[in-house]
């Protein structure tokens, strides 16, 4: 299908498909130019200077009396173009009619309809692009927070293939010392010690290793960060999701059991996407369909990233312990708690709806009358000591007392149904987002294929350092290191195959 990718000059719609103010069709290959002033009434576009637009006339050749449409065409000479071709962006209005009419008269002009991404495919197989970065303008098409787009910026530019080109030089640099030693083994001259060698591979493995982990905040912060909202019925679950949803998303009552099954949403705060998982309230039941749901609740803790578990403040100290395990023993590795009480509000109904302060958040209204630190004792007392067994001065936990791990499970205080210290939960999911790391968006992996490449590169480098320590013959030494090259080398299309590309881009909508 790809055969004749440099004869042929390609056309395709690149603006979404519906009726718009303008729409753009592009026209890529050797004769745009020439094709298109067929069609043209204006300057002639084989002679205009590249990067400039002009203002003409669409002209079926057949009817020239009556133009299909005024339009814009810009102008790009090879090789100073996205794909490297001849490129004419002509913007036309946006009818239907007009985009499917001028597409028609191309295509009877020379043109041939584009596959999906060939666009892109062009740009990559004319060097305008690595393969990482072919990868990386789906991403940005499809980017739907700062962050997202952050990440996708960054790799479309060039800075996660750079910094992979630099990983493939050292260790191509390590296969060259290995071959040097190979070479001269018997006149007894050294080189490179395997010492040394050992030393380059094991810094390179820590690097790549890292790239492997970042992937699970790379794919979050591009998918949505999967948050899932737990706890018992009734602890305001559903109320907190609309809140953070902004929108009546979800049914709230004060019947325990309301939500049978998990509902979610995506929402972007503070330059994140997020995915928010509310939950079926899990409790010991014998009602076979809300048992469905409660088993659905445990299956949202194992895939989310941040765990948002909602308590109230009187929740029994024995029924607490016992959720805790339950929870503690179904969080994925590598995943945040929050654990939040709820309805904070109704702690000074005495003082009617006068903020408190609390124990860990805001200074959301602070008050220093007497009152109000009467309130806070109370907080600190009833709540932070009694149930969850914490200093008020230090308001968190080891989540995991009986296993190895001492996480620490920041406590806050909310209350979902007047917002009160709202700020503070966003301010935590921020934090466990992920999303501060991403400034380095070059050492972050946010593609599957770029994942799983790094993880055979990995284990193959793990093989190298393995068979130095075992004084394994430098030949079977030098076939895992060039496995390990290959591996990385397929990132960025350096080495690469057909079915691959076809794999790619055939992902890509036809346009692109
Ligand atoms: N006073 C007060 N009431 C709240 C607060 N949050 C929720 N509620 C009330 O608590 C009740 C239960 O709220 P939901 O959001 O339906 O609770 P849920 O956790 O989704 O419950 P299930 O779906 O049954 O598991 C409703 O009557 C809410 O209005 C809060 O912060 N303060
Ligand atoms: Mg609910």
């Amino acid at each position: 299908m790809y055969q004749q990718l440099d004869s042929d000059t390609i056309c395709a719609i690149s603006t979404p498909s519906g009726v718009g103010g303008i729409a753009i069709i592009r026209v890529s290959g050797p004769e745009a130019f020439n094709i298109v002033d067929t069609i043209w009434r204006g300057r002639k576009l084989s002679e205009v200077t590249s990067h400039t637009a002009h203002l003409g006339d669409i002209i079926d050749p057949e009817n020239e009396e009556e133009p299909l449409d005024t339009a814009v065409a810009t102008v790009f000479r090879a090789p100073r173009s996205f794909t490297g071709e001849n490129v004419v962006e002509i913007s036309v209005h946006g009818s239907k009619w007009i985009q499917r009419e001028l597409l028609n008269l191309l295509i009877r002009r020379g043109c041939r309809m584009a596959e999906a991404g060939e666009f892109t495919r062009r740009a990559f197989a004319n060097g305008r692009l690595d393969l990482a970065q072919a990868e990386a303008v789906a991403d940005v098409i499809a980017a739907s927070s700062r962050s997202a787009h952050r990440l996708a910026a960054s790799q479309m530019r060039g800075d996660f293939s750079k910094h992979i080109s630099e990983l493939r030089d050292q260790l191509i640099e390590i296969a060259s010392l290995l071959e040097l030693e190979l070479d001269f083994s018997e006149e007894d001259v050294e080189f490179a010690s395997r010492q040394h060698l050992k030393n380059l591979a094991e810094q390179l493995l820590t690097r790549i290793s890292s790239l492997v982990s970042s992937f699970s905040t790379g794919s979050a912060l591009k998918e949505g960060v999967p948050v899932a909202i737990i706890g018992e019925p009734n602890a305001g679950k559903s109320t907190l999701l609309n809140l953070l949803l902004n929108d009546n998303r979800a049914i709230v009552s004060d019947i325990p059991g309301t939500t049978r099954d998990t509902i979610e949403d995506t929402m972007e705060i503070d330059g994140v996407l997020y995915r928010f998982i509310d939950t079926a309230g899990i409790r010991e039941t014998a009602d076979a369909v809300e048992n469905l749901g409660i088993e659905r609740s445990y299956t949202a803790i194992s895939k989310a990233r941040i765990v948002i578990w909602l308590v109230t403040p009187d929740m029994p100290q024995e029924r607490f312990q016992t959720f805790r395990k339950s929870i503690a023993a179904h969080l994925p590795e590598g995943s945040n708690l929050i654990v939040a009480v709820n309805k904070i509000d109704t702690l000074h109904s005495s003082v009617c709806n006068r903020p408190i302060n609390l124990v860990n958040g805001d200074s959301v209204g602070i008050d220093s009358t007497d009152d109000a630190m009467k309130d806070e004792k109370h907080v600190n007392e009833n709540f932070t000591t009694k149930t969850f067994g914490v200093s008020s001065m230090n308001p968190s936990f080891a989540l995991f007392t009986e296993s190895t791990s001492t996480t620490d499970t920041p406590l806050l205080y909310i209350s979902a149904s007047t917002g009160l210290n709202i700020s503070s939960l966003l301010k935590q999911l921020h934090r466990y987002s992920g999303a501060d790391e991403s400034g380095n968006a070059d050492l972050i992996v946010t593609n599957a294929r770029h994942y799983e490449a790094l993880t055979h590169a990995k284990l193959s480098l793990i093989r190298v350092i393995d068979g130095i320590n075992t004084g394994l013959s430098g030949d079977f030494i030098a076939q895992d290191l060039r496995e390990t090259i290959h591996h990385l080398s397929s990132i960025t299309g350096t080495i690469t195959t057909d079915d691959l590309l076809k794999t790619i881009f055939e992902r890509f909508c036809i346009g692109k």
